[in-house]
C-alpha cells in the first residue's frame, strides 16, 4: 500500500486546497495530512489563522480523499512524521519546490503546481471589502 503524506495550514478552506489533496490521494491508497498548529502558522505567516487548529483538522478530516490528520508542530519535524506514518511519498505545493528535496532519502518527494488565482490571503481581502 502506497502511503502519501502532505502538510499545510488549510485556513479558510478553498478549491486550491481541495485540488492538491485530491491529486495527492491519487498517488496512493492512503492520504495522511499534517495540519499546521496555530503556533506554527504564527511562526510561518506572522498571523493567527482565521479557523483554529481543531476546526481546520475537522474540516480536512471530513474530506473523502483524506484518510487521517495529525497536528504539525514544527517544519523541522518532517522526517519524524514521515517515519512515524511510514509514508512512501511526500507531496508539497510548488511554492515549496526544492525545499524538501533533502528528504528524498526517506521517501519520494513530489511538488504539485498551485491552483492559480486563489489563496487564503486573497479571500480575506475580498471579504474585508464587503
Ligand atoms: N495550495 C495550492 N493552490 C493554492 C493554494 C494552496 O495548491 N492556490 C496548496 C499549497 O501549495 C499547500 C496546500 O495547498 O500544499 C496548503 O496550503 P497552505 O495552507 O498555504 O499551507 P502552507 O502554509 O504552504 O503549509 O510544512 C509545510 C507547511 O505546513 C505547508
Amino acid at each position: 500500500m502506497n502511503v502519501i503524506i502532505t502538510f499545510g495550514t488549510f485556513d479558510v478552506f478553498h478549491i486550491g486546497h481541495l485540488r492538491i489533496l485530491q491529486r495527492a490521494r491519487q498517488l496512493g491508497e492512503r492520504l495522511i495530512v499534517g495540519i499546521s498548529s496555530d503556533a506554527l502558522n504564527i511562526q510561518k505567516k506572522g498571523r493567527k489563522p482565521v479557523y483554529n487548529q481543531n476546526e481546520r483538522m475537522d474540516i480536512v478530516a471530513g474530506l473523502k480523499c483524506v484518510d487521517s490528520v495529525f497536528l504539525e508542530e514544527s517544519l523541522e519535524k518532517k522526517a519524524d512524521y514521515i517515519r512515524q506514518y511510514s509514508a512512501d511519498t511526500l507531496v508539497m505545493g510548488d511554492d515549496w519546490a526544492e525545499r524538501f528535496d533533502s528528504l528524498s532519502y526517506l521517501c519520494e518527494v513530489v511538488y504539485f503546481p498551485r491552483t492559480p488565482s486563489i489563496s487564503t490571503t486573497s479571500i480575506i481581502e475580498v471579504v474585508k471589502k464587503y
